[in-house]
Order: C-alpha cells, then sequence, then structure tokens
C-alpha cells in the first residue's frame, strides 16, 4: 500500500495541482522521495520558507488555481508566517504543508525536546489562515488532505494549515477518493437589489478581490455599461475588466473620490471596503449601498448595506446586469482619467516616467511595498485579469521578489521592488537561476528605506535607520549567473524591459515621492 506521502501527492494531484513550492527537512524529506515517483508535480524548491509560501500565494494570483507549499516542522514552519499572513489578508488560496513531530514521541502540552518540536505548531496559524488542520492518524492522511485543499480553494478563499506529523508520510496509507471542488453559483432573490438600482440616478460600482477571484469581469463590465456606471476597482481587482467605465487611478485620487460622494447608490462587488482602500474608513456613508458578497459577515462589516446579495460575484453580477433597466450617462469617466493623468505628472514626473515605461505591458507584475510599488498599486493601468499582484492585504514588504518567482511559472513576470524589501529573499535568486523562470526584477534603488524617510520627514523625526548600506545589486544579481543593467532613472526602462528575456535584473537608481494613496498623503482628514 501506498505511503502517506504518496497518498498526499495523490490527492493534490486529483486536485490538479502541478507545482508545489518547499524546502526539505529531516521530518518531510518522504514528500521528496514520493515526488520521484510522481512526476505530475513539479517541486520547486526555494532558499527560504517565506519564498515557499509567498511564491504559492503568488502563483494562486496570477493563475486563480491552488497554491501549494510544502515546509518542514518548527522553524521551517515558523519562517512562512508572514508570508501566510499575507495571503489571509489577501484571500488567496494557498496550501502550507508543514510536517510535525512524530506523532510516537508527542506528549501532549509538554515540550520534550524532540527536534524542531513547538508545544502547539497548528496554533501559530490559527490567526492567520482560513482554517487549520492536524492529521489525526495515518490513515486520515487523504481524507484531511483533500478538506484542507477545499477549505483553501471554495469561497471566500483562503490560506490553510496543514500540519502532517513526520511519521504519518512514511506509514501505510488507505485511498481516499477525491471529493470534486463545486462552485456554487446560485442566485438568490434579487428584487431588493433591483429595486434599489431602480431608485439610483448616479451609481457607482465599487469592485474588489473577491469579484477578481470569482471572475467577475465580464459581468462587472455589463453592469456598468447598463447603468452607465464608473468602477472603481481595488488594488485587489486591478485588470478585472477592460470596460471604458474603469476610472484609471486610485479612490485617494481627488478626481476619484468624488465619484464616491456624488454616487447616490455604490453597489459593492466582492469587497469589504477596507481602511487601505477608504482612507480608515473617511469616506463618508453613501446614500445607498448594495453590496454582492459571498461572506455576508465580509460584505457590511464596514459600511452597512441596505441590501446584501449573498452569492458569487460573476453569478450575481451577471443575472443583476441581465435585469435592470438602462440608465443614461452622468459621469464623464474619460474625463475623471484625464484629470488623474495630469495630478500624476503635476506630481511626479519621475514616476510618470514609470508609469509610462510599464504602460500596455502584458507580463504579470508583482510590486512590492516599496514608494513604485504604491505608483502603480495606485496608477498602473492594468491590461489583463490578474495582472497585478500587490501585498496591500498585510502590508507586507519582501512580497515582490518571491511572489513573482511563483506569477512566473505561469508566464512572463516583472517584479518591481525597492532596494529594502528585495534583501528579505534575494537568496532566492539561486531559485529563479536554478528554474530559469521568465522573470525580470525592476529594482528601484533610492539608498535605503524610502518610504519610512518619508514618514519621518512629515512626521518631523530625525532621518534615522532608514540610510541603507546596500551590494552592488547587478553584480550581485550577476553572481548568480543574470544578467543585470543598471539604469539612472526610469527613462531607458522601457527599452531595457523590452531586452530583457529569462531571469534578469534592471537596476534604476531614482528616488521618488510616495503617491497619494500612501497613508501619510490620504486627503481626507478627521473633523478633529
Ligand atoms: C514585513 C514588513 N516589515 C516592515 C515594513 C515597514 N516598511 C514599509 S515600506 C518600508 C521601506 C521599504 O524600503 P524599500 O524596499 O527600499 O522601498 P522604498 O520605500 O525605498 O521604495 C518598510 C521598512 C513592512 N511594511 N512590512
Ligand atoms: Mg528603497
Amino acid at each position: 500500500m501506498p505511503n502517506g506521502a504518496e497518498r498526499l501527492l495523490e490527492v493534490l494531484a486529483a486536485h490538479d495541482v502541478e507545482v508545489v513550492f518547499g524546502l526539505p527537512g529531516v521530518h518531510n524529506l518522504a514528500i521528496w522521495e514520493a515526488l520521484e515517483k510522481h512526476k505530475g508535480i513539479r517541486m520547486i524548491g526555494v532558499r527560504h520558507e517565506q519564498t515557499a509560501v509567498y511564491a504559492a500565494d503568488g502563483y494562486a494570483r496570477a493563475t486563480g488555481r491552488l497554491g501549494v507549499a510544502v515546509v518542514t516542522t518548527g522553524p521551517g514552519a515558523a519562517n512562512t508566517l508572514g508570508a501566510t499572513g499575507e495571503a489571509w489578508a489577501s484571500g488567496s488560496p494557498v496550501l502550507v504543508i508543514a510536517t510535525d513531530i512524530p506523532s510516537t514521541l508527542r506528549q501532549p502540552g509538554v515540550y520534550r525536546g524532540v527536534l524542531h518540536e513547538t508545544r502547539d505548531q497548528k496554533a501559530m496559524f490559527l490567526p492567520v489562515t482560513k482554517a487549520a488542520f492536524d492529521v489525526p492518524a495515518a490513515h486520515e492522511l487523504g481524507a484531511c488532505t483533500d478538506k484542507a485543499v477545499h477549505a483553501a480553494t471554495q469561497s471566500p478563499h483562503g490560506p490553510v494549515y496543514l500540519g502532517v506529523p513526520t511519521d504519518f508520510l512514511s506509514a501505510e496509507a488507505p485511498h481516499h477518493t477525491p471529493a470534486k471542488i463545486v462552485r456554487d453559483h446560485l442566485v438568490p432573490d434579487l428584487a431588493d437589489a433591483e429595486r434599489l438600482i431602480a431608485r439610483a440616478r448616479r451609481p457607482l460600482i465599487w469592485a474588489g478581490g473577491g469579484a477578481a477571484r470569482s471572475g467577475a469581469g465580464a459581468a462587472v463590465g455589463a453592469l456598468a455599461d447598463k447603468l452607465s456606471a464608473p468602477i472603481i476597482t481595488t488594488y485587489g481587482a486591478r485588470g478585472l475588466t477592460d470596460s471604458p467605465y474603469v476610472v484609471k487611478g486610485p479612490v485617494h485620487a481627488p478626481p476619484v473620490g468624488k465619484l464616491w460622494d456624488e454616487a447616490d447608490l455604490v453597489i459593492a462587488i466582492g469587497t469589504d471596503l477596507d481602511g487601505m482602500m477608504t482612507q480608515n474608513w473617511l469616506q463618508p456613508k453613501p446614500p445607498a449601498l448594495l453590496a454582492i458578497n459571498i461572506d455576508k459577515a465580509d460584505a457590511d462589516k464596514n459600511y452597512p448595506a441596505d441590501v446584501t446579495v449573498e452569492g458569487d460575484a460573476a453569478a450575481v453580477t451577471e443575472a443583476l446586469a441581465a435585469k435592470v433597466s438602462a440608465k443614461d450617462s452622468v459621469v464623464d469617466v474619460d474625463a475623471v482619467n484625464a484629470e488623474v493623468r495630469a495630478l500624476v505628472e503635476a506630481d511626479s514626473p519621475e514616476a510618470a516616467k514609470l508609469l509610462r515605461a510599464l504602460e500596455g505591458e502584458t507580463a504579470t507584475i508583482v510590486a512590492d511595498m516599496c514608494i513604485p510599488g504604491y505608483w502603480i498599486g495606485g496608477f498602473h493601468h492594468v491590461t489583463k485579469p490578474r495582472g497585478l499582484a500587490y501585498p496591500v492585504g498585510w502590508g507586507t514588504l519582501g512580497f515582490g521578489f518571491p511572489a513573482a518567482i511563483g506569477a512566473a511559472l505561469d508566464g512572463r513576470t516583472i517584479a518591481v521592488v525597492g532596494d529594502g524589501g528585495f534583501l528579505f529573499a534575494c537568496g532566492d535568486l539561486a531559485t529563479l537561476r536554478q528554474e530559469g523562470l521568465p522573470l525580470t526584477i525592476v529594482l528601484v534603488d533610492d539608498g535605503g528605506y524610502g518610504m519610512l524617510r518619508y514618514d519621518q520627514q512629515v512626521a518631523d523625526h530625525a532621518i534615522s535607520g532608514v540610510d541603507l548600506a546596500r551590494p552592488d545589486f547587478a553584480k550581485l544579481a550577476e553572481s548568480f549567473g543574470i544578467p543585470a543593467v543598471a539604469l539612472d532613472g526610469f527613462d531607458g526602462l522601457k527599452e531595457a524591459l523590452a531586452n530583457a528575456d529569462g531571469p534578469a535584473m534592471i537596476v534604476v537608481n531614482a528616488s521618488l515621492k510616495p503617491p497619494v494613496n500612501t497613508s501619510p498623503r490620504w486627503y481626507r482628514k478627521n473633523a478633529t
């Protein structure tokens, strides 16, 4: 009979998993042995466990599929927590499989000093996962893996922890027939929603990550068409639809924010209207709010909804678009977009050059929590669904490069990172080289933690701890066998991107001012 490790892979393969990201340890080695037999699954060996989960997350965001990470017990599992938290806050379908100490050596509640032992490894993951499971017995390994995959991939998506005592991987494990994942397309009664829309003269559509994950782009475009309603996309929904009603800028830019203020109905689709988008809820409560969300609690936790439609964003929006009557156009979206472009040019000509270099880019872009990343998150017009991954969920610096490794499994990818965040996972240049992935790193070197330097300036603090010694990044990349060029400013960036093929790094020496979508520049202020 196959062992636990083989059963684990069998269940993953039955759920169409083709790639996993991992780092071996003595406890999980049976999985590498099983991979030798199971040629259908590709293991991308990474250089730190944070990368295993970031890459799984980047893969999940780029493809919409399950991202899987395999790590070892104790410190290996703990090393994934920042990345797991980012996947959790961004609702990414990620499965973190970590081994645990042998079940035979465990004394519940007692730390005995077994190699890699943690008193309660699963407990570390509870606050940063949608669900966490410990496999209770070897014969339940298949069923438990199946349950974990279901939890991660069933809406609302999220990361799931699966803890496997190491001895179960080599024990006999009976066959388990995985259950098919079925998506719930049921559309509830829409009468209340229709009434709310019928009354509105100036509706606004606000689409979030849930809309993107359910593939609601066409439906959202159709609804906007019908209602002549502008569409504001959150960071998690950039590129959702190519509808001409999409506003090409963040709601933190006053001409876009005005659309919210002047709307008499906001139709919020697959979004929780979070603090990062709404300037910590300083956007006023809209006169009417219609929320469409698979998770009712998520739908109106931040702004009370007049009507909540609980269901799949794509299915509900499509049905609604078919039912509502057409409305006349009240908002000139092209004029708003022109205003936004002018604002960027006036605010930061250098940032405008960065954005121009990326205009029309068809590669997937993965941005880090760096100033160029904030500009891209706010102002880059993304040309395809899932075309931008950005760690706004948890604000996780160090996401950009390792998540891009996962995204690059799906095709050409550009990681935009700063000199500070890149060093979090620079060892994974070795992974990039080893796997030969189509990933170009655009590293903007401003001599340190530029965003924090700005925070210190506006707070009138001393400039301290933010100017950093850096390596010669181009030489660093070249030492891994990755070709690199260095530019002064963004002028040559478009050409350098066009010339980059396979693993590559472009170092840009430049310093940008943070954009209006970063919190120190939010324009809405508390009345106090
Ligand atoms: C895990 C984590 N640690 C620290 C921070 C705080 N932080 C946000 S931006 C930033 C500076 C990033 O520097 P760099 O990558 O060079 O980008 P820059 O701001 O210079 O463009 C820091 C330290 C964070 N968001 N996440
Ligand atoms: Mg920097």
